[in-house]
């Protein structure tokens, strides 16, 4: 058996041969062009930027050092961030010190809550998650050891440190804001006998077995996205400038707090409890559809459907969609949502502007939790930030351990688009 640190060390000196070779040898092969729509569209599609973690395929969704996140739904979050940083399960041996090493790292300073119950009423629990995580920076053991001189060889290493020390104290962090928050009372303490996600359900004050196992699924399914997601490319552009792992994943953080990213699993259960409140429970197919036709034709966007890469149904809204099937199939939420499934990817064709109709990880999620008693549904993304924390972070080892430069793309004026356009143009004349 190896530790994570042994299994990476082990991988890197390879790694950094074969990228080195690549690009000595390859250096000036063309990989993608780009349109002037592109440069006006978010850049969709520009293959620019290097993920080993994680792969979004248009039609098989996620798939995670190559397997698919379907075949991963009965996995440990621990398991799959070995998966994500390694590239391969860990053995028993492994599992069980890793399990042993987040445990010994999830005690949170006692600073920490004080700013966190000193923050305003109103203070959405992504704000106070993104602050949680940034003044705990104070910890970093990469920035303290990069003042001391650290070589760039030796940046993983710190950055690994900063990682499973704060990938540690996120399960308590996040159910502490919870409690504290919604008023549930006294914080609870994690076990020694359970692993991170069975803790973090622990923690939110619910020991029923399904809802830890809920928890698990959740952690799970978010857990990285590939590199170019609003969340994981920005905390990717802020580490490259050697801001450490606490700086890095609460700028990621605020990307996510979005409503066309992260946020928008708090907009998906809004938008259930609307149909439920406008039809007394659970709507008909045609009311659904009356429904979904208004929210469109008010110029907002159906949250939980469409995907910027995506072109089928998210297999991880498949995998909730599953869990609440099997488990509460006549719980009102679940009904309504399962009916926006069968119906509202004909209203948004119909429509005709989405290019993915199909629902999201983030359409059916808020409707399990809610059975579960979370019914806080501007907590919703703090779920997906302590899950999603463990894509940023091991895609961020990994652009230290390959010493990867600062990012920094050139940027153009539109005259200079509009001047390469008429160049362009002219030319397609022969002039
Ligand atoms: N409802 C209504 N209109 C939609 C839509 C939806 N669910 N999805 C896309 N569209 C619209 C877009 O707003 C856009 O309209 P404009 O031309 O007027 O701007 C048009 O269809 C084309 O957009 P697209 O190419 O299909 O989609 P994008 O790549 O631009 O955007 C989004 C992808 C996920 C942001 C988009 O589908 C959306 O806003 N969905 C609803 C919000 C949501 O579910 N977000 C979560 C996504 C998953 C995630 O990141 N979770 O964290």
């Amino acid at each position: 058996m190896s530790t994570l640190k042994e299994a990476l060390a082990q991988r890197i000196p390879a790694r950094r041969e074969e990228i080195a070779a690549l690009v000595r040898e390859h250096g000036d092969t063309v990989l993608s062009d780009v349109t002037v729509k592109q440069v006006y569209g978010g850049m969709r599609g520009v293959k620019s930027l290097v993920c080993d973690t994680s792969l979004v395929d248009p039609h098989q969704g996620l798939l995670i050092r190559g397997i698919p996140i379907a075949d991963l739904t009965r996995r440990t979050a621990e398991e799959i961030f070995h998966l994500l940083l390694v590239g391969e399960l860990p053995d028993a041996e492994g599992l069980a010190s890793l399990k042993q090493t987040l445990f010994a790292r999830s005690e949170i300073p006692e600073y920490v809550w004080k700013v966190m119950r000193n923050m305003p009423e109103t203070a959405h629990p992504m704000d106070m998650l993104i602050t949680a995580i940034a003044i705990l920076e104070d910890q970093s053991v990469f920035r303290k050891r990069y003042d001391q001189g650290m070589k760039k060889e030796e940046y993983w290493e710190a950055a690994l440190e900063d990682s499973l020390n704060l990938l540690g104290k996120l399960p308590g962090l996040a159910a502490g804001i919870h409690r504290i928050r919604y008023g549930k009372g006294e914080l609870i303490l994690p076990r020694a006998d359970l692993d991170w996600s069975a803790n973090f359900a622990h923690m939110l004050g619910n020991d029923e077995p399904d809802f830890a196992d809920l928890i698990r699924l959740y952690m799970v399914l978010h857990s990285d996205h590939e590199g170019g997601n609003v969340s994981a490319f920005t905390a990717h552009v802020v580490a490259s400038a050697l801001s450490d792992p606490y700086y890095a994943v609460s700028a990621g953080l605020a990307g996510l707090a979005g409503p066309l990213h992260g946020l928008a699993n708090q907009e998906c259960l809004k938008f259930v409890l609307g149909v439920m409140d406008r039809f007394d429970g659970p709507p008909s197919a045609e009311q659904m559809e009356e429904y979904t036709w208004e929210i469109l034709e008010s110029g907002r966007v159906v949250p939980g459907y469409g995907h910027a890469v995506l072109r089928a149904t998210d297999p991880r809204f498949t995998a909730f969609h599953e869990f609440g099937r099997s488990h509460f199939p006549d719980d009102p939420v679940f009904r309504t949502v399962d009916v926006g499934f069968q119906v509202i990817p004909g209203v948004l064709e119909a429509h005709g502007k989405a290019t993915n109709p199909w629902p999201n990880v983030d359409a059916g999620s808020g409707a399990l939790l809610y059975h579960y008693g979370i019914t806080e549904m501007r907590y919703y993304t703090v779920l997906f930030s302590v899950s999603r924390a463990m894509g940023i972070l091991t895609q961020l080892i990994t652009s230290r351990a390959m010493m990867e430069p600062i990012t920094r793309p050139k940027s153009v004026s539109t005259k200079w688009i509009q001047d390469q356009v008429a160049v362009a143009e002219a030319q397609a004349a022969g002039v």
